[in-house]
Formats: structure tokens, sequence, C-alpha cells
């Protein structure tokens, strides 16, 4: 992408009763005037800020607003037309701005101007691509904390630590021929290993950080017939489902994304385990449990109707504990159908349903609800919200896989120095993973980048942003 064209693209989405067409680089002002006439003076005078009454001949009136280099978005000159929404006008319209001699912006090609011209970092950048594409409130203000450059700030705090790392150790490359080490060496492992906690830290959020991005992964799982698929329906209230009372009926696993609380989660409802009776059956069932492998939360049904003991009960929580791992994730058994409870003896008493001390121990819940009535779903909501693990504070969440893995490359690099400081290798040595770590995290801002992660980044984006 050259950067000296004069580049143009709508900008507003479908809808609405005003189109706004947005045209940047140098020039772009006295262009404009070729397009649109003023009644007094012309565009390419107008001041910085200011709002212009025009007509385009033959086809519309518009009102331009004017911004001139260095504040506006792209740090270039810029105008926006703002005209009526008809495709008519608008596919008119840049016929005209292309004969006057701009052409059609690259998807995301004026942020990338944002970003080369110095107007905003590399992940502040990204986050507008967030921000444009957030449809819960969590999304919406991990990504707004990133533009407003809470995220980048972090980062700047490492890297004036790692860059203080390099001066200590530098001063004693520069008298590496006296065969001194003067260095304060104590500092240099605090400031070691206060940024590779920080790093570490930030890597970590990530997992959080995904979940408010693609949603808070949830697996409903559970024996043929328990209910699932109603409770999938019941939570997204919407048939989305096929429910039936025949055993085996959800041979696939269905997904979908909700927001609840302001927090995204994306429901998987699954096949119900058991023996299987055909392959397609089977395959089915090994998707089910990777799928809970995988979930932040796995809510383990169990119909209460075919609880006949407490020792039913227990051998039904043990079959479905054993599908979660209590290091990073949270089981919730639902008995489930207790409307049904009324009318059937047979059953066993709900004072008898208590999860084994083991698995309660584990950090297990246990809730009572009808999926198909409606009962007990409030608190099971509660409950989802409060397992997320998606704080309501905006603290910095890395959303990115590009950054996590950039901020592991750090704390790895800052971990060899480490060690090759405690081997007592020589500064020399020390200062080449040192490099690598301030390469690594200045691949996330933008400071140290390719065209190919740059194209790769901005061609995400939509046309005329
Ligand atoms: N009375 C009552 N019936 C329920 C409740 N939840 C589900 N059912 C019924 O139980 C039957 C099975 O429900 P599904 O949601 O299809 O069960 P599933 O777990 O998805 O079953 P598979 O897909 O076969 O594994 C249906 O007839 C539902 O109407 C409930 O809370 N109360
Ligand atoms: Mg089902």
């Amino acid at each position: 992408m050259p950067n000296d064209d004069i580049i143009f693209a709508p900008a507003s989405g479908q809808g609405g009763a005003i189109s706004i067409v947005r045209i940047s680089g140098e020039g772009c002002l006295a262009m404009l005037d070729s397009v649109v006439s003023l009644r007094h003076g012309t565009i390419a005078e107008a001041p910085g800020f200011s709002l212009r009454f025009g007509v385009i001949p033959g086809l519309d009136e518009v009102l331009v607003s004017v911004f001139r280099a260095p504040k506006s978005y792209t740090g270039e000159d810029m105008a926006e037309l703002s005209c009526h929404a008809s495709q008519y006008i608008l596919s008119e319209l840049m016929g005209r701005l292309s004969e006057a001699g701009g052409r059609v912006a690259e998807a995301g090609e004026f942020t990338q101007r944002a970003f080369l011209n110095g107007k905003m970092d590399l992940a502040q950048a990204e986050a507008v691509a967030d921000i444009i594409s957030s449809d819960s409130l969590a999304q919406h203000r991990v990504a707004f904390n990133q533009l407003r450059g809470g995220y980048s700030a972090e980062l700047s705090e490492i890297r004036a630590r790692l860059l203080e790392l390099t001066s200590l150790l530098e001063l004693e490359l520069d008298f590496a021929e006296e065969d001194v080490q003067f260095a304060d060496r104590g500092r240099l492992r605090e400031l070691l290993d206060s940024s590779i906690e920080h790093c570490t830290r930030l890597a970590d959020s990530f997992r959080i950080g995904n979940a408010v991005r693609n949603g808070v992964p949830v697996a409903i799982v559970g024996a043929p017939n328990s209910g699932k698929s109603t409770l999938l329906n019941a939570l997204l209230k919407d048939d989305r489902a096929i429910v039936s009372d025949i055993p085996g009926t959800t041979r696939d696993t269905v997904e979908e994304c909700c927001v609840l609380d302001g927090i995204l989660f994306r429901f998987i409802d699954t096949a119900g385990i058991r023996a299987a009776s055909d392959e397609i059956e089977r395959m089915g069932i090994a998707r089910t449990r990777r799928k809970a492998s995988e979930a932040q939360i796995i809510l383990g049904l169990i119909d209460s109707s075919k609880v006949t003991s407490p020792a039913v009960f227990e051998a039904l929580v043990r079959d479905l504990a054993a599908l979660y791992d209590p290091t990073w994730q949270k089981l919730v058994i639902l008995v489930n159908k207790v409307d049904l409870r009324s009318d059937n003896k047979n059953v066993s008493t709900l004072n008898n349903f208590v999860l084994p001390n083991d698995i309660e121990s584990l950090g297990a819940d246990l809730m009572f609800i009808s999926a198909k009535h409606g009962q007990g779903l409030d608190e099971l909501l509660e409950r989802l919200v409060s397992s997320s693990g998606i704080p309501s504070e905006s603290g910095t969440l890395v959303t990115n896989a590009r950054h996590a893995l950039a901020l592991r490359e750090v704390s790895s690099a800052l971990s060899r120095v480490r060690s090759g400081m405690d081997l007592g290798l020589s500064s020399d040595l020390l200062s080449e993973d040192l490099r690598s770590a301030l390469r690594s995290l200045g691949s996330i801002t933008g400071e140290i980048t390719s065209d190919e992660v740059l194209g790769e980044i901005f061609g995400k984006f939509c046309i005329g942003k």
C-alpha cells in the first residue's frame, strides 16, 4: 500500500439516512474542491475541524468536515463527506472521487496510516478492529481500555525495565577488558524477576481475554435424555436444538453464543454419554469428551427422575467428574427435572442428593433446576457469571493470540538471562537474550515489525477503517 496516494472509502454501515465517505492523503482537500462546490471559499482553504456545506453538481447536497495534518485520525489531511444514504449517490460519488485522482482504500488502510504516522501503536490499532466487532459489555470494555492505551502503558513499563537492564549490562560490557563486574547484580535480578512475573501474568490473562473475545466456553454434558438440549434452549431463549424424549437425540455438538449479564458465553450442547449403539453415536460421544476438556465451565446434568438411590446419584456424579480438570475448570452438577419429583414416589428425596466429599472439595457445585419449566435458571445464570473468571473491573487482559505469544517469548528470553546470570555467563552473552526480549516486546506495539505482520493485521479490518 503506497502511502502518498489519496484514498477514500465509505465509513458508515448499511442503513440510516446519512452515509459518510472518508478521504485522506496530502492534497485531498484541494482534490475535493473539484468534486464539491462550496457556496463560499474552498475546502483547500478551510481550517481544520471546520464544517462546510456544499453541492456535488447534479448529485447531492453534502456537509464536508475538514481535518488538517497532523490533527486527524490518519495524521494526514482528511475530510469526511456526509451525503444522503443512497446506493446510487454513494457509487456515483465514489466514481467522481476516483476520476479526481483518488483511489478506494484497502481494508484497514486508514488505521494503518494512523499507525505509520505515529497516531497510535499497533496494539491500539488492533483495538480499533476489536471495538468495532465487540458485541458484549466485557468485550467492549477490554477493547476500549486497549484503545485508550492502558495496555500500551503497561508494556512501556516493562520496556523501561528492560532498557534499564540493558544499560546496566552494557556498562559492564564497556569495561569488559578490565575484567570487572560492577553492575549491581542484585538490581539486575530484581528487574529481571519483576519483568518475568509481569509478562507471565499478562500472557496468562489470555485465557480470560480469549473468553471475553470469543465467549466463555460452557459445555453441557450428561446422559442421554437428561435435558441438555432443553437447557441449551432455555439459556438461549431460543429453540436452537432438537428436544425429544428419545435418548440419543443430539448426535453432534451444537454451539451457540449469547450475551448474559454483559458477558459473552459460548454454550455447547453435546451428545449424551452412554455406551454407543453405532459408529456415528460413538463419534459424537468422542466429540463430547473433547468439548468438555476444552470448556471453562462444565454443566453436568443428571435426570433426577432416574435417581433411585444415593448410590445411583454418586455413580452419575463420578461419571461427570471424570470429565473435568479441577485445576482450571469449573464443574456444576445440575440435578434436572425437579418438577417431576412431586408425582414420583419411587425416586430418592432431594436430601439424598449430596456431592461426595472428595468431589465437593475439588470445588464442584450442586444445583437443582427444571430446564423445561425454568426453575433455578436465574441462580444458574448468577453462577455462570461468577465462574466466568471475567473481572468486572477493567484490568488489562490480553485478548490477542499474537500478543500472548510475544509475551511468552519475552519471559522465556528473560528466564534465559536469569539462568545465564546464575551460571556466571559474561554480559555480552546475556545481552543477546535481552535484545531478543526487547524485540519480542516491540513486536506487540509495532516498534519492531515486518510488512508481512502489518498486512496480516490490517487485512482483517473492514474497508473505511
Ligand atoms: N419434566 C421435565 N422434562 C424435561 C426437563 N428437561 C428436559 N425434559 C424432557 O426430557 C426429554 C429429553 O430432553 P432433551 O433436552 O432432548 O435431552 P438431552 O439431554 O438433550 O438428550 P440427548 O440429546 O438424547 O442426549 C424431553 O422430552 C424433554 O422435554 C425438565 O426439567 N422437566
Ligand atoms: Mg440433546
